[in-house]
């Protein structure tokens, strides 16, 4: 799908939810783009795919402190909000909206999106909280924004899956497109973690990604057995000081689910912590 853009597009920012559902009341095709800001290339490809298919693009900005489970991850999340609002500008951005955490929480949320066995392994066994926290955020902006389509990165598997299941389950009407990860010239996928990164860890980052492609390369060549596939794996990742590997797993791309046997599509997501800095990362892969 494909439509005009409207000219001339000028950057609106927007902290309120009234304002921006008094914004919205035209009858376009809206697309969401939900971030935490401190974007990069991978937000921009969600951008670039969201301009493509719909009227008005709102992009999200908001750090979401319900889904951190560790306060000094929140502290430390880092916020760039003059350069993130250039990146939306250059990129057709029509709407940002930031919103201050009083103005999405103005009280603790009584009611919150139980996301159930999805978010029991992965990173949900090692964050506990964290998709309930994504979920509910997610559905509070789909709820304010109703866009037509949202655009959500492969970068986090996981959590692409719990919103796709998040918008079956309670029958929302938007369109969840998935777009690949975007990565660096070696591999290691964009984050905006990335940058507490330095020189040093930089180099063993892209690690993960080497043993993510080493098992879907054996996937390839005919490997079945996940624990015979995911041992090679693991035992590919260096002995350094400074890293180590939270997790590594063979998993069905839409429930999210161990598998013991490579027989479709799967996904082999990890968790790596680099010095202070824990980076996630996974592949898809089919037999
Ligand atoms: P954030 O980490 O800012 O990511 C926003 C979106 O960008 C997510 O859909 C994520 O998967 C995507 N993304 C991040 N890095 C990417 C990369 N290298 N390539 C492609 N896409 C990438 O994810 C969140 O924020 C939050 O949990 C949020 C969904 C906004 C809810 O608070």
């Amino acid at each position: 799908m494909c439509r005009p853009r409207p000219q001339p597009v000028v950057l609106e920012q927007i902290e309120t939810i009234a304002a921006l559902r008094s914004r919205l009341t035209h009858g376009g095709a809206v697309g969401l783009v939900p971030t935490m800001g401190a974007l990069h290339a991978g937000h921009v490809a969600l951008i670039d795919a969201a301009r493509r298919d719909s009227d008005l693009v709102v992009a999200s900005i908001f750090v979401n402190p319900l889904q951190f489970n560790n306060a000094d991850d929140l502290a430390r999340y880092p916020q760039t909000l003059d350069a993130d609002l250039s990146v939306c500008r250059d990129r057709g951005v029509d709407l940002v909206f930031t919103p201050s955490a009083a103005e999405m929480y103005p009280q603790p949320p009584e009611c919150t999106v139980d996301v159930g066995r999805m978010a029991d392994n992965l990173c949900g066994k090692y964050r506990p909280g964290h998709f309930r926290g994504v979920a509910t955020i997610v559905l509070k902006l789909f709820q304010i924004v109703q866009p037509r389509f949202a655009y959500f990165g492969q970068k986090d598997a996981q959590q692409l899956a719990i919103i796709k299941r998040l918008t079956t389950d309670f029958n929302l009407p938007i369109g969840i497109v998935e777009v690949p990860t975007v990565r660096e010239p070696d591999g290691l996928a964009l984050s905006s973690r990335n940058r507490h990164l330095n020189a040093e860890e930089r180099k063993i980052a892209v690690s993960l990604y080497v043993a993510l492609t080493h098992a879907a390369t054996m996937i390839r060549e005919g490997a079945r057995s996940a624990e015979l596939i995911r041992r090679a794996a693991v035992d590919l990742v260096p002995q350094t000081a400074g890293l180590r590997l939270e997790y590594l797993e063979i998993v069905d791309p839409n429930t999210m689910q161990p598998l013991m046997e490579v027989d479709g599509p799967v996904c082999i997501a990890g968790a790596m912590w680099v010095g202070a800095t824990r980076l996630i990362d996974n592949v898809l892969a089919v037999p």
